[in-house]
């Protein structure tokens, strides 16, 4: 269970805001552990299987126009839990919908410029990290925290 892996990533008016760091301190100071993280600028067919199943919807070629028009930071988080607690510490969906201290609460407004992803299950996430990450990327290691934050 302390190996569930999640992916997070600071979507392009993350980037462009300076909320990178404010995002990593989050899932550093809750206990997680990163092990994958890179900055890229995706194409549009990168993007489009990772939103494959949205393909249908209205908002699609916008939400691929909005994530490819900038660099992001993809990440891959280690922990128990992380996925779901990944999407509690993200907030809904939709930034009014989202409590404030969680992410999406704290820094942003508008469903199309919600600043980060974060994957919905685990499913789901081995899905992205295996789509955004080589597995010479993924690292495995032991940190010194780990007597600490778990019993
Ligand atoms: O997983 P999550 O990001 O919270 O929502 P999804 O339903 O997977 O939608 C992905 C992405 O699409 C969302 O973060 C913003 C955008 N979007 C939108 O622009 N308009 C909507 N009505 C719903 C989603
Ligand atoms: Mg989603």
């Amino acid at each position: 269970a302390k190996e569930e892996r999640t992916f997070i990533m600071v979507k392009p008016d993350g980037v462009q805001r300076g909320i990178v760091g404010e995002i990593i301190k989050r899932f550093e100071n809750r206990g997680y552990k990163l092990v994958a993280c890179k900055m890229c600028r995706p194409s549009k067919e990168h993007l489009e299987k990772h939103y494959a199943d949205l393909s249908k919807k209205p908002f699609f070629p916008g939400l691929i126009q909005y994530m490819s028009s900038g660099p992001v930071v993809a990440m891959a988080w280690e922990g128990k839990e992380v996925v779901k607690m990944g999407r509690a510490m993200l907030g809904a969906t939709n930034p009014l919908d989202s409590n404030p201290g969680t992410i999406r609460g704290d820094f942003c407004i508008d469903v199309g410029r919600n600043i980060c992803h974060g994957s919905d299950a685990v499913e789901s996430a081995k899905k992205e990290i295996g789509l955004w990450f080589s597995a010479e990327e993924l690292q495995s290691y032991k940190s010194c925290e780990f007597e600490w934050v778990y019993e």
